[in-house]
This record gives C-alpha cells, structure tokens and sequence, in this order.
C-alpha cells in the first residue's frame, strides 16, 4: 500500500464511505500495537507522543498518530499545535499523522478511530497511537479498542485526580505522571497507588514519570510499549503446553524407582532409538510426561550431556499449535534454531532452540 492510497482510504474512512469500512474489514490484521493515550487537557500528551514518536524512529520502528481533536477544542491553535509539534516528523515516511475533529458526531469517533486504527495496522505499522483528550465515553470506547491504554497526568491535580478516577481505573494500562520536573509528582504518584490500592483487575498498571519536553522517562515507556506488543503476538501461554520434560540420566533402571515408586509416576513406554543412541521411558505426569533418557553408548548426544554438565534436566518439550508460523517468528526475531523442522516418528513436526537463546536449557518445539 503506499502512502497515497493510505491517505486516500484514510480520508474515505473520515468520510464514513462504506465500501472503505469494507476494504479495511478484508484486509490481513498485521502486527501494530494500537496506543491509546488520553489524560486532561495540556497534559503533554502531544508532547509525549512526539518524544515517543522520535524514540520508535530510532529504534527502527514505525509509527502512525491519529490525533483526535474535540469539539470545543477544534480551534486553529490545538490542531495546529500538533501539526507544529509533529511537524519534524512529517518528511519521514515512517510516520503517518491524521488529525481527527469529532465534530460532534456521536458514537462516529469511536468506530472511525477504530478502523483508522485498523488500517494502519494492516499498511504495516508497528505503533498506532490514538491521542484523545479527557476521559469521557469516547475515550473509554477508544481505550477498549487499544491494545494498551496510557493515562498521562500531571503533578498538583490534587483532587482531579479523584474526580477522574471512575473512568481511568478501569481502562488505565499504564500511567504516566508527565511535568515530573514541576513540584508535587511524588505526592501524585503516591494518590495513584493509593487509588489502586483500593482494588483493580488482576493486573496491576504500571506508573511511569516522565518530562517530555526534554525526553525524561521516554525511553522507559517505548520499553514498556515495545515489551508489550512483543507480548501480543507471542502469547505462548495461551495456546503452549507443556508436552514433556527430558531428564538425561546415567541408568534408566536406577533412576526409575525413585519416578516408579517414591513419586508414583507409571511408565507408559520404554524404548530404544538407535539413531539417537539412547534407551527412553516415558512417564505420564498430568497433561504432560517425563521423558528419561539414558545414552546407549559414549557418542550418543545424551553421553556428552552427562559429561558435560552431568545428570538433570536436558530439554523442555512444548507442544505448539502452529510450528512453521512460531518457527519464522523466532527466526525473525534472531533466535537461534538447532536446523529446521522435522518429522519425527510419531508425524509430529518438531525442531529445537538453542540454549543460547533461550538461557541455558534446551527447548524443543512440538507439532502433533
Ligand atoms: N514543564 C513541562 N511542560 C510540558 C511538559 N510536557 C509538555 N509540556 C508543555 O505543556 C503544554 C501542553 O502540552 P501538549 O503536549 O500540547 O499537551 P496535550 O495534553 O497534548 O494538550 P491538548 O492536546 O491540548 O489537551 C505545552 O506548552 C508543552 O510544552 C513537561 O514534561 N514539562
Ligand atoms: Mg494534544
């Protein structure tokens, strides 16, 4: 897509032309990690998202900025503050900037934003910020939307900071206190936790400081922002099991008391692979099992282990719903793979990850 059929589909979508809505609706998802940024007026958030801006840039990264404008504020001078701000941003094709006014139309920012959102995520985008002001409906709609929410305040709110709290508590990700270089951003981050501390989901949001107008603090919240859209598209946890644990040992028949009878773990299988070289049995153990594993001879992969570093853990076994897909992913992201993919007797795909990458132990990546 290049810039000039963005602009174009991105004025259609302003416009609220269907067949646009309909265009973005088909496209692929892509990657991007949609930000929303929301907070009081004059808060700095433009400020930060400047700052933010240039720190993804230099970082490789790209980013698109939609910034919503309200109603009562659609003067020349908000919009065009933003413009100027950005404006070091606009011969770099790696950032794309609307500005939105919400005109009034109800319900009609939300749904712009979120497919404005959505396209910019399918053109290839890493980072979408949305940068809205206050926390009204609009705001809580467009926070739902986002992957990552960040509430900027600032120091001496006092009791704003109360007035705010039903509707940031709920969809505040991350807090940033911003003017941490004026007086009292102790106090407002002690209010904050205070505030938190009176009960919120699981997780608990991060509190950040930061000055934007000299870059303080910028740095801490891209990595906040960066770990976090690592973590969308890993999400491991939600689709990994554990398939099994391989534990190298010298003898399997002495070993297997202490998994046999003092744990109570059955053995499902005992087994030789030659082309391995080592004797395995196979202990169910819940969902997953426990694989031990003896060397048949001195030049078995499993011998120089034990030599090395001696009996214990020798690799971890997840099963994955998609190897090939993980596999590129990881290759990407420059993790280093023991060759490629293979078929393994069973059908299954499996390949290993060196334990350089991976902090020591080997892993083993399984495909039924
Ligand atoms: N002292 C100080 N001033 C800041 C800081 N960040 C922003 N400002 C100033 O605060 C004013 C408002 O900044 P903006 O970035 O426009 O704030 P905003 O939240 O985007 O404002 P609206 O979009 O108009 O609600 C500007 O004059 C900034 O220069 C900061 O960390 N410290
Ligand atoms: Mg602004």
């Amino acid at each position: 897509m290049t810039i000039r059929d963005l602009a174009r589909l991105a004025s259609a979508v302003e416009n609220g032309a269907p067949e646009a809505l309909e265009r973005i609706a088909a496209l692929p998802p892509g990657e991007g990690l949609i930000i929303g940024i929301t907070g009081p007026p004059g808060a700095g958030k433009s400020s930060l998202v400047d700052g933010l801006t240039a720190e993804f840039r230099q970082r490789g990264k790209t980013v698109a900025i939609i910034a919503v404008d309200p109603t009562s504020r659609v003067t020349h001078g908000a919009i065009l503050g933003d413009r100027i701000r950005m404006q070091r941003h606009h011969a770099d094709a790696g950032v794309f900037i609307r500005s939105m006014a919400t005109r009034g139309a109800s319900g009609g920012l939300a749904r712009t934003s979120a497919a404005l959102s959505r396209l910019f995520r399918a053109a290839g985008f890493d980072f979408i910020i949305i940068e809205t002001v206050g926390v009204g409906q609009d705001e809580i709609e467009i926070a739902s939307l986002a992957d990552v929410t960040v509430v900027v305040l600032v120091p001496g709110m006092g009791d704003d900071v109360q007035a705010i709290k039903a509707g940031i508590m709920e969809i505040a990700d991350i807090f940033v206190i911003n003017k941490a270089d004026r007086p009292g951003a102790q106090q407002t981050q002690r209010e904050i936790q205070a505030m938190l501390s009176l009960g919120h989901g699981a997780v608990v949001p991060v509190i950040l400081r930061t000055v934007a107008i000299d870059g303080t603090g910028v740095p801490e919240l891209a990595d906040e922002l960066q770990t976090r859209q690592r973590r969308l598209h890993l999400q491991p946890e939600q689709s990994w099991k554990v398939d099994h644990l391989g534990i190298a040992v010298r003898s399997l028949d002495e070993a297997l008391p202490f998994y046999e009878t003092s744990l109570g773990l059955p053995v499902l299988s005992r087994e030789t692979v030659e082309h391995e070289k080592v004797k395995v049995a196979m202990l169910p153990a819940g969902e997953a099992r426990v694989e031990l594993l003896e060397p048949l001879d001195a030049s078995s992969t499993i011998a120089r282990f034990l030599e090395k570093r001696g009996p214990g853990l020798h690799h971890v076994a997840m099963k994955v719903p998609d190897l090939p897909a993980t596999v590129s992913r990881l290759e990407s992201a420059g993790v280093r793979l023991l060759g490629k993919p293979q078929r393994g007797a069973g059908g299954h795909l499996y390949v290993f990850i060196h334990p350089a990458s991976t902090g020591g132990v080997l892993w083993e990546l399984i495909q039924e």
